[in-house]
């Protein structure tokens, strides 16, 4: 440690907590490996903690203690064709897609695009993709929120849900393919954020937070008027991915989740300010969480109590401060993470800015709503203190929380029902341990934390810096996740995995829910590409069976089939300037015969898996010999698995 480096952090009086100025979050030691960092997390809010628990910086490690003895396997060692325990479905962040892998291996397991391109695929290059991303799809997207959908509080394994915040979008996988079948603009919002699923009785809807505040319609008015901004909580209906209603809020939505019997939903707001640059967003001790009467609301747009906007159909109800389809629970301070108990009992929202976390009762919004709770304060039930930055908390089904500590580097380890009767007067050490993570964690999630079958065995820390951790690759780092026993008494760090930017979340699936439900062979019937089949039979084609050339004025259909190691056609002669449609179907049927189709200097790629059938559409405007060729390491004779495509000046 660098004695030199000084904490420019006015110094507490010993015991005192509260939450950062502007200016103290401006000249935070934050960088992690700063010296100052430590310096910092002894002097301020640690000084309060060290009074209230008597526990400081949990085991003191700075380098990970792998749990295993020496001479025995590490915990999370799963042996050469051995199969790990649990799905992890990760976020990609900015690289729009989702990852999955297996838990406690932490290996990497396949990627599915969704928001981004992927060459592999052919994601964004297939008609069968273009189907589901639209005409006009961005050139990427910002994942940050997979969830599963539930069926009474327990994944079903049947969509992965998820949020884009660049686009403003929300998309749903099939589990049973791994595959993006929807996607869907979310109108006069910008930026969706937090999403969340229905839990009762089942997915049902999808909860989505727009976090940036816009004129609405956002079409050139009131541009630099602030005061006329607004946003918007929306409900989709996850079977139809149609938007069912949209609710009209004060400030700004950032985090989302939902109660375990259907009756509420509630999101974060950091920007209670209403305002449009940094200090602004941080000037008032309070924002909120504002929570949601789905039922209320549900009446309101039945009775037509609603309004549309511009072109849009969709309901939209105002859930402003003074409404009754809506609670405003005032939280310190710019709050970001917002998690329900697997209990059923409440929701815990991270303070951020403030050092604490603030817990809230779902059954206080029932004496709310019929008026027999007037201050939406007393909802709260706890309040405790546990170190700087809380971001975001996960659980472990035996009363237990674990909140992410992005400026302490920390995961607080803390006792929810210790911490309920600390807030009610009664003194009790609910900090049970602080445990350091490298470095600056954002979301934590636990293996089945979000269900009510939460098993507490692993949680993950979700670090954005990495920092020391790894072989230097360049100035852009990777992040770092971290996984963490909390099997036992004490959380245990495991292993240190280094991640491609930026995964903000994950969930944590046993592979019992999934394994049956995936598919290893498509399904001749798919509805995935059961429109290419629908056409190819308007021509008379059957694909399984069929290679052929059909041409309609300037419009050409090649179909063929590939089978290792051959394509149905050897060569196909187009005009220079015809619209061509190659449609491929793979009819091996054998586990894990994949061919890919790759034109060579026309910028295709495309992957079809056994059974599948795919198809891309491209103007033949490169005159000349095109040889496409297989790009799936199919067969010995792979690379002789290619044919010409002869384009006619
Ligand atoms: Cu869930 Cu990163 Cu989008 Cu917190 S957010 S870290
Ligand atoms: Cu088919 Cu390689
Ligand atoms: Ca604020």
């Amino acid at each position: 440690m660098n004695d030199k480096t000084k904490d420019q952090s006015p110094e507490p009086k010993a015991g005192e907590i509260r939450a950062l100025t502007p200016e103290e979050v401006a000249s935070l030691p934050g960088q992690p490996g700063n010296p100052a960092r430590r310096n910092f997390m002894r002097t301020s809010a640690l000084a309060g903690l060290v009074g209230a628990s008597g526990l400081i910086g949990g085991l003191g490690l700075d380098r990970a203690a792998h749990a295993a003895e020496p001479g025995k396997m590490p915990e999370d060692y799963v042996a050469p064709g051995h199969l790990d325990e649990y799905y992890g479905f990760w976020s990609g962040g900015q690289s729009g897609e989702l990852r999955i892998l297996g838990l406690p291996s932490m290996r990497e397991l396949i990627r599915v695009p969704v928001f981004n391109r992927s060459f592999a695929i052919g994601w964004g290059i297939t008609n069968e993709s273009k189907r589901v991303l639209g005409k006009d799809f961005p050139p990427g997207g910002d994942l940050h929120h997979p969830h599963m959908s539930q069926t009474h509080g327990r994944y079903d394994g049947r969509y992965l849900f998820a949020n884009d915040k660049a686009g403003t979008r929300v998309a749903r996988i099939r589990c049973d393919i791994m595959r993006t079948d929807k996607i869907i603009k979310i109108p006069n919002v910008q930026a969706i954020h937090g999403l969340r699923v229905q839990r009762e009785p089942r997915t049902g809807y999808v909860f989505a937070n727009a976090e940036f505040r816009i004129p609405v319609p956002n079409d050139g008015r009131d541009l630099d008027d602030p005061k006329k901004y607004q946003t918007m909580f929306t409900a989709i209906d996850g079977d139809t991915m149609e938007i069912a209603w949209q609710v009209l809020v004060d400030g700004n939505l950032d985090n989302t989740d939902c109660d375990y019997e259907g009756k509420y939903a509630a999101s974060t707001c950091y920007n209670g300010e209403d305002a449009v640059d940094l200090a602004g967003m941080m000037r008032s001790e309070r924002d909120w969480a504002v929570v949601f009467n789905i039922k209320r609301i549900e009446e309101a747009v039945k009775a037509g109590k609603f309004k549309t906007i511009g072109k849009s159909k969709v309901p939209v109800v105002d859930g402003r401060h003074g409404s009754p389809l809506t609670m405003y629970v005032p939280i310190p301070k710019n709050p970001h993470g917002l998690n329900a108990s697997p209990d059923g009992k409440y929701f815990v929202v991270a303070g951020k800015l403030s050092p604490t976390c603030t817990v809230v009762e779902w059954s206080k919004a029932d004496a709310y709503f019929n008026g027999k709770l007037k201050d939406p304060r007393g909802a709260v039930v706890a309040e405790p203190q546990l170190g700087l930055g809380p971001l975001h908390t996960a659980f472990d089904g035996r009363g237990n929380a674990y909140t992410t500590l992005f400026i302490d580097s920390q995961m607080a380890k803390w006792h929810i029902q210790d911490a309920i009767d600390d807030y009610a007067g009664k003194k009790t050490n609910y900090l049970r341990q602080k445990l350091d993570v490298a470095y600056q964690p954002g979301h934590n999630h636990s293996s089945l934390g979000e269900t009510r079958d939460a098993d507490g065995r692993w949680l993950v820390s979700l670090n954005k810096f990495s920092k020391d951790r790894y072989l230097p690759v360049g100035p852009l780092h990777p992040d770092s996740d971290q996984l963490i026993d909390i099997s036992g008494d004490q959380m245990v760090l495991v292993a240190d995995c280094p991640v491609f930017s930026e995964p903000h979340d994950c969930i944590i699936v046993p592979r019992q829910i999934m394994m049956s439900k995936i598919k290893r062979i498509w399904d001749r019937k798919d509805a995935f590409f059961a429109e290419t089949v629908a056409q190819a039979k308007q021509h008379g084609i059957t694909l399984e069976k069929d290679s052929k050339v059909i041409r309609q004025g300037k419009k050409v259909f090649v179909y063929m089939t590939s089978s290792a190691p051959k394509y149905g056609l050897d060569s196909f002669k187009v005009k220079k300037g015809d619209e061509v449609t190659v449609v491929i179907t793979n009819i091996d049927d054998i586990e894990d015969l994949t061919h890919g189709f790759c034109l060579t200097d026309y910028g295709i790629n495309m992957e079809m898996s056994p059974q599948e059938t795919s198809s891309v559409t491209f103007i033949a405007d490169k005159p000349g010999v095109h040889w496409y060729y297989c790009t799936f390491f199919c067969h010995a004779l792979h690379l002789e698995m290619r044919g010409r495509m002869l384009v006619e000046a």
